[in-house]
């Protein structure tokens, strides 16, 4: 990839529909539509100086195109699935408040779009500013179908609540694997193994210098210019891997974080789960020369779980002038231990929200209270395990002891289910999904009795909520196989993040540590490994949201739930029919 200057936001790969409006409408915000067509279809890669290899992307890309929009826009996507699998996406974190239809999770809200068929999703990205991104909802497809969703203020960059940065530039981390993603979902499936983790990190799509390969061609690179601000919008779109950011002899002033403005926080390393972006501010504080930026892994599993790879995804950013030598080797900077969760919990844990005039905040009295166990456990081969040990247990995991499965083929997406009031009986679904696990034992100090803790069954339970409620939930990880810093996803809704820590949750001590002046606001929240982490929200989304371990690897080993929130009171406040294009099953 050929270096380029890093892009002013005027000159950013606007579509159609925005570039006119940006020319009409200098004064006036209007809101406009932002109009994408995504033919999700096969592109052949190099990767890692092996030969090619047939992946399946969206128009040819990897990462998929960026999606720019300000706040209000409706954002409207043609999807046209090209490709040989089933196909869904969804825009994670945008709201879907009154378009629930367009969420994405495939047999959750859709059923999936079949190779040849289409579906058109629509939304409003209104009340969010900041950096989201988009990827398939189904199966393993998310390693190489996504891209960003990039959300500006509806007056201009210049309403940013922070400096005007110079330029912008969206860093998107990821995972490499030199397979076919579709048949290692299977194949994990069929015999109830994990999937092999990932071949390499990527940034952008490149895994870098630091892997073994000769072509010079595997790395992408950023032009600054010396004293200059510039915005990264990092997301980590990693099936499996919590990672460390870091530039050599740069630092950084976070200001967001899952599109939500935070306090600025200042720090040499930016921590990022699968699901969570980080917006930081980066100066180009040297006079020139070349650095390393690097993602490295960050693995929380105590013991240490299967391999995994242990190797740095780099980018080069390069000082445009003459006190850049272009023939010196970039710096490259320390990277954490892959262990070192105390860095890991400081950035995490420190992040504030930005309070504002006018911007709703944490709800200061609660309606539910909910105490959720996650992590790993066992359970039985189900019958569709065609390749499975049937005298041993696999592998498993859970939210109060329930192990998630999607509705079986046949059935409707519970969207669907829930839509046409028949969720319970058609089968699909029931309301029973438990406010608190089935055992209250020590959740996170060595015992002796785990193995009797572990099993674990199957089922498609969901939790229904009023209208309007507002919800606090203990996250409380398991020490069961090993403790784990899961990175909780909730759709439909930010939460609040009141406090965390490590062992088991006791509320008289937790309580009066409790943030409720500026807790951060995120989609994702990383559990701390072996501890537990309080969020709060208002139910006023109404739906069906799924809420998920953010590894695929745990999403699919059943570390899910979904929430089911009734009608509100007016139209508004209501699920609307169904699109006439939704696919159906
Ligand atoms: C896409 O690639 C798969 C192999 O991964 C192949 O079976 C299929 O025919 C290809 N489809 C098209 C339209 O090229
Ligand atoms: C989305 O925004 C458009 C234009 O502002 C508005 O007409 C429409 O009602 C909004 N849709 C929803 C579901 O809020
Ligand atoms: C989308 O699907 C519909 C219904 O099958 C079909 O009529 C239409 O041609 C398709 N559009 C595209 C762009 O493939
Ligand atoms: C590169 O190859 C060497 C020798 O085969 C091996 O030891 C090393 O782990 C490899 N590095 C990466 C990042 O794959
Ligand atoms: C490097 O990759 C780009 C596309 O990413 C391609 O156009 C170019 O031909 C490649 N160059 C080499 C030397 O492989
Ligand atoms: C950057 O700022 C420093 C301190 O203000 C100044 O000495 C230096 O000349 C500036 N460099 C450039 C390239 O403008
Ligand atoms: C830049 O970072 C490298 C790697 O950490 C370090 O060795 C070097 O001293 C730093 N240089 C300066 C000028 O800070
Ligand atoms: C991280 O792993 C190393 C090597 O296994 C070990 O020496 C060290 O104690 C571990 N650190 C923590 C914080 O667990
Ligand atoms: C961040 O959190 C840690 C606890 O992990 C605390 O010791 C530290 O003082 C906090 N503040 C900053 C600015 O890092
Ligand atoms: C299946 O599991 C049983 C019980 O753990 C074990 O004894 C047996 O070796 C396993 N069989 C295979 C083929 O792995
Ligand atoms: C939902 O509850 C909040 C307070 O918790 C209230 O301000 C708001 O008006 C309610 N919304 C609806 C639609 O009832
Ligand atoms: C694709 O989705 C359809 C409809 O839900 C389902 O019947 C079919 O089994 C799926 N195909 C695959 C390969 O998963
Ligand atoms: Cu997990």
């Amino acid at each position: 990839m050929a270096p380029r200057p890093w892009l002013s936001p005027l000159a950013l790969p606007l579509g159609p529909s925005v570039a006119l409006l940006v020319l009409a409408c200098c004064c006036v915000a209007e809101a406009s539509i932002v109009e994408h067509t995504f033919n999700v279809g096969n592109l052949s890669v190099s990767q890692l100086c092996q030969p090619p290899r047939v992946i399946t992307a969206v128009n040819g890309q990897l990462p998929g195109p960026a999606i720019h929009a300000r706040e209000g826009d409706t954002v409207v996507v043609h999807l046209v699935n090209q490709s040989p699998y089933n196909i869904t996406i969804h825009w994670h974190g945008i709201f879907q408040r009154g378009t629930p239809w367009a969420d994405g999770p495939a047999m959750v809200t859709q059923c999936p779009v079949k190779p040849g068929g289409n579906y058109t999703y629509r939304f409003n990205a209104t009340a969010q500013e900041g950096t989201l991104w988009w990827h398939a909802h189904i199966s393993f497809l998310r390693a190489t179908v996504y891209g960003a969703l990039v959300l500006r203020p509806r007056a201009g960059a210049d309403a940013y609540p922070f400096p005007k940065p110079h330029a912008e530039e969206t860093v998107v981390l990821g995972e490499w694997w030199n397979d076919n993603v579709y048949d290692l979902q299977q194949m994990a499936f069929l015999t109830g193994l994990p999937a092999r983790s990932a071949d390499a990190y990527t940034i952008n799509g490149k895994p870098g210098d630091l892997y073994n390969c000769s072509d010079g061609n595997q790395t992408y690179r950023f032009q600054v210019r010396s004293n200059e601000t510039y915005l990264l919008r990092i997301i980590n779109a990693a099936l499996n891997t919590p990672l460390f950011f870091k530039v050599a002899n740069h630092s950084f002033t976070v200001v967001g974080a899952d599109a939500a403005y935070t306090t600025p926080y200042e720090t040499d390393v930016v921590v990022v789960a699968p699901g969570q972006t980080v917006d930081a501010l980066m100066v180009a504080a040297r006079a020139g020369g070349r650095y390393y930026m690097a993602a490295s892994p960050y693995d929380s599993a105590i013991p240490q779980g299967p391999p995994f790879s242990d190797t740095t995804a780099t980018a080069v950013v390069e000082y445009l002038g003459s006190d850049t030598d272009p023939t010196t080797p970039p710096t490259l900077p320390p990277r954490p231990e892959v262990n070192d969760t105390a860095t890991a919990f400081r950035f995490l844990s420190n992040l504030t929200a930005l309070v504002r005039p006018g911007q709703p905040t944490v709800p200061l009295s609660v309606d539910t209270r909910m105490f959720v166990t996650v992590g790993l456990g066992v359970s039985d081969c189900q019958p569709t395990q065609l390749l499975c040990n049937r005298s041993a247990t696999v592998f498993s995991s859970s939210m109060n002891n329930a192990s998630f499965v999607l509705p079986a083929p046949g059935k409707p997406s519970m969207l669907q289910a829930h839509y046409g009031g028949d969720g319970e009986t058609a089968g699909v679904y029931t309301r029973d999904f438990p406010d608190r696990p089935p055992l209250v034992f020590d959740y996170t100090a060595d015992a002796s009795d785990t193995a009797a803790l572990q099993y674990t069954a199957k089922s498609t339970r969901v939790r229904t909520l009023r209208f309007n409620q507002t919800v606090e939930m203990v996250l409380q990880n398991t020490r069961l196989i090993a403790r784990e810093s899961h990175p909780m996803h909730l759709h439909g809704f930010n939460f609040y993040v009141l406090a965390q820590g490590f062992g088991n949750y006791d509320e008289a001590t937790a309580t009066p540590r409790f943030n409720l002046v500026n807790p951060q606001e995120r989609n994702t929240v990383a559990v701390p490994t072996g501890g537990w982490a309080v969020i709060r929200f208002l139910a006023n989304n109404p739906g069906m949201w799924f809420m998920h371990c953010h590894f695929d690897n745990h999403l699919d080993l059943g570390l899910a739930m979904v929430f089911e929130v009734p009608d509100g009171p007016t139209p508004e406040t209501s699920v609307p029919p169904p699109p006439a294009d939704l696919p159906q099953c």
